[in-house]
């Protein structure tokens, strides 16, 4: 009966890093996943999550379903994260949010929902964006298409081929944005060019869809969400996929939100119900544990401060290594392929690598980055750093 059935291929993220767990070399190095690790190379139990769960397991108590829509209270906290505690379409309840399964469960549930009510409408993704929106995207039955986004020759932005692609989109079109440090390339838009482009995604009359799976990892919770809230000041049609997998280092517990902003309280009332249908169809309700973490960090003070402090020696870890791997290559590769360490921003940077050359660095030196060229800066550690340098040095000079 399954004879026809082809093998998987697999996926360019995911099986990479279970290759990476079978490599038996120990000098290996995984910077494939997008997974923070400490300086000890450990993936971290933060301080305030450890401190939320203590406590819930002292108070556990029976388990039934939680709602379609989710834990009440991880809803309206994870909502004030993403649009600011004082947002003013969240003060007059125009937000529709919903706990998800990750941001992965927030870009289905809302691609499902953009199916069934814009079915003429296509999306556009950035070139090139997080392998897995397009395989999303398309298992939700949406054609994907993509604008001009990442400039080999800088290793910056096409910023005006960009502004051109979207003023020239058709209306009702849905543009997917990646609020801050963008997968797979680490280069961001600049407060100046948001600002820029949010009008035009205004005047077309466009669907914004912005996933911000990194919140914290640029350059601080409020400033790397900037985008979101220009566009709903502006009133952009505005669909949001957030994540809590790496800013909570809680990966497997599949925290997400999905917001949607409307013009009212009663629309936002009838997208709501509309989203929870497609989560009824998907995966009926989502689950309880890693959602009551998460709303109690964010709703105590105390734990709230400890969890932004832990977070803030993350990201600022994150721009150290950057550093280090910026002076362990000087010499050793040209300006344009080495400033883009410190000039990218967030978990990844594209290295500029080839494919044989990325090849070699994983069968040589037992260092893991993706096909594409994409490392995640965020398992460089204090002692394998200057290895990856040295690694890539070797591979570049070709010797
Ligand atoms: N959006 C982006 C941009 C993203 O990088 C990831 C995960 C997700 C959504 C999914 O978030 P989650 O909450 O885990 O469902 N990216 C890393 C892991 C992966 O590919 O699944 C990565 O790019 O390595």
């Amino acid at each position: 009966m399954f004879d026809h059935i082809p093998a998987y291929p697999g996926d360019p993220i995911l099986s990479l890093n279970e290759d990476f767990q079978l490599d038996p070399r120990p000098n290996k190095v995984n910077l494939s996943i997008g997974i923070y690790f400490d300086d000890a190379g450990k993936l971290p139990v933060m301080d305030a999550v450890r401190r939320a769960e203590t406590a819930l397991l002292g108070a556990i108590g029976p388990r039934s379903y939680l709602p379609m829509a989710g834990l009440p209270l991880y809803r309206d906290a994870a909502q004030a994260l993403v649009f600011g505690a004082d947002s003013e379409a969240r003060a007059a309840g125009r937000i529709a949010t919903l706990q998800t399964l990750g941001g992965s469960g927030a870009l289905k549930v809302g691609a499902d929902f953009l199916k069934r009510y814009f079915p003429a409408s296509q999306i556009w993704i950035s070139d090139p964006s997080w392998e897995n929106h397009r395989v999303v995207f398309e298992g939700a039955g949406l054609t994907v298409n993509t604008y001009p986004y990442y400039d080999e020759q800088t290793g910056g932005l096409r910023f005006a081929d960009m502004l051109d692609a979207i003023g020239r989109l058709p209306e009702q079109s849905i543009v997917l944005l990646h609020a801050c440090c963008h997968n797979p390339t680490g280069v961001d838009l600049s407060p100046a060019q948001w600002a820029e482009v949010v009008p035009v995604l205004q005047r077309r009359k466009l669907i914004a869809f912005v996933d911000m799976a990194y919140q914290g990892f640029g350059a601080s919770l409020e400033e790397d969400a900037t985008c979101v809230r220009e566009l709903a000041d502006a009133g952009v049609p505005l669909i949001v996929a957030n994540s809590f997998s790496k800013n909570f280092s809680l990966y497997g517990e599949r925290c997400g939100a999905l917001s949607v902003v409307c013009k009212s309280k009663e629309e936002a009332a009838r997208v709501l119900g509309q989203l929870m249908s497609a989560v009824r169809a998907n995966y009926s309700n989502p689950p309880t544990h890693g959602a009551r973490l998460v709303a109690n960090v964010l709703s105590d003070a105390s734990l709230r401060a400890s969890w932004e402090a832990e977070l803030a020696t993350m990201r600022e870890r994150i721009l150290a290594m950057r550093g280090t791997i910026h002076e362990g290559l000087a010499g050793h590769v040209d300006e344009v392929m080495r400033a883009r360490y410190v000039a990218q921003r967030g978990m990844f940077t594209y290295t500029g690598l080839s494919e044989a050359q990325v090849e070699r660095l994983r069968n040589e030196y037992a260092v893991y980055v993706l096909r594409s060229g994409r490392m995640c800066v965020a398992g460089l550690n204090a002692r394998n750093a200057d290895y990856v340098a040295s690694s890539i040095a070797a591979v570049v000079a070709g010797v």
